[in-house]
């Protein structure tokens, strides 16, 4: 059964040890940063803001920063036969090493973690230029992935110190309209969930929002559990999904296998114009899971009048559920590296803060048919 077990996620939380402006960055370490910046701009509409290189004086690494709206990715490889980077990518594949996070204070957001037991990653520090300065921190959460706490009120230039300035050269076609970070997932290993929902209450002072158990998410074949934890003003969400057992082998499984520990599952991004946006998508070659015509049949029924029309939504594929506040379109992207790992979700709210439960028998079926298609079923 679902449970909210939050009912309101407070605007100016009383006593926030840890407040977040936001999602600042997503860093993917990944085999090939100069492809992979190819690709989310010419497919996802990015556009590519900075870079750190040999060309400007870093010699291990090279690092792509892009840009769409409030989204920032940075793809960063090695440049070295062995590193944390190499190692990185050896173990895991492409994948997010880290989910940074804004805040005003990156020395007391580490202060504060720390000392609820988060385990450091590096110490804070502050780099400048003449564009001003920035302050880092990091700590460790679930698998190799880190959070990084970004502080940069005092930078005025393109990412921060290190990084120059950098275009595009891609040539850009229409606005895909990707706004903001929505929510990212976790992978976490059997019976791991409920010690990550407890690191990022005590460590990180998020409250448990949602959680949906194993009824409301087995399948025939594969099953897991999910708990969403949020930070205080809402702007930053976390499912955390462990494997549950099933008649075979769980989705989250199969990514474990892959990914080799715990690690990001999907990225949910926002758009005001869902239709647009996947119509864009789908146009430059990103590719969706499907639900049989069937799910279309009875949605109307099911979620009540939307301002849509029932023919582009079926059209695209998409998901619709509706909550007491409001519904919701998303649809999920294949996985985008070779394992199946990472894959995003494309969401328009149109008033519901939920995560579209009433989708998941129909989502969980297309992802078992691919997961059946690669033979780890
Ligand atoms: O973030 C969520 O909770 C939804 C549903 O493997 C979901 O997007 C949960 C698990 C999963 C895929 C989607
Ligand atoms: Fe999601």
């Amino acid at each position: 059964m679902e449970t909210m077990t939050s009912p309101a996620v407070q605007a100016h939380p009383a006593q926030d040890f840890l407040p977040l402006n936001g999602t600042d960055y997503v860093e993917f370490y990944v085999g090939n940063a100069k492809q992979s910046a190819y690709y989310y701009q010419a497919a996802f509409g990015f556009e590519l803001v900075a870079y750190a290189g040999p060309e400007t004086g870093v010699r291990d690494r090279a690092s792509y920063v892009l840009q769409q709206n409030k989204i920032r990715f940075v793809l960063t490889t090695s440049l070295l036969p062995d590193s944390d980077i190499t190692r990185h990518v050896a173990q895991h594949g492409d994948g997010v090493k880290v989910m940074a996070l804004w805040v005003d204070d990156a020395r007391k957001s580490f202060e504060e973690t720390t000392k609820r037991g988060a385990k450091p990653a590096f110490e804070p520090y502050t780099i400048e230029d003449e564009n001003g300065s920035v302050t880092l921190s990091g700590i460790y959460t679930y698998g190799e992935t880190i959070h990084t706490f970004v502080e940069r009120s005092n930078y005025r230039g393109a990412f921060m110190p290190g990084f120059v300035a950098k275009t595009s050269t891609v040539p850009q076609g229409a606005a895909v309209g990707l706004l903001h970070v929505d929510h990212c997932v976790g992978n976490v290993g059997w019976g791991e969930m409920n010690q990550w929902v407890k690191f990022y209450e005590d460590v990180m002072g998020f409250k448990l929002l949602l959680t949906f158990d194993d009824d409301d998410i087995s399948t025939e074949y594969s099953a897991l559990m999910s708990k969403v934890v949020s930070n205080g003003n809402g702007y930053v969400k976390f499912p955390i999904n462990e494997p549950a057992e099933g008649k075979k082998k769980s989705q989250i499984e199969e990514y474990l296998d892959y990914y080799h520990s715990p690690g990001v599952q999907h990225i949910a991004i926002a758009t005001n114009d869902i239709r647009a946006t996947v119509t864009e998508l789908r146009r430059r070659g990103v590719e969706f899971l499907t639900v049989p015509g069937a799910y279309y049949e009875d949605l109307l029924d099911r979620i009540g009048a939307i301002d849509e029309d029932l023919e582009s939504i079926k059209a695209l594929n998409l998901l619709v559920d509706r909550d007491e506040e409001g519904y919701l379109l998303q649809i999920f992207t294949k996985p985008v590296e070779d394992r199946p790992t990472v894959f995003y979700e494309i969401i328009q709210r149109k008033g519901a803060k939920s995560f579209g439960k009433g989708n998941f028998k129909a989502l969980f079926e297309a992802i078992e048919r691919e997961q059946a298609l690669r033979g780890n079923l």
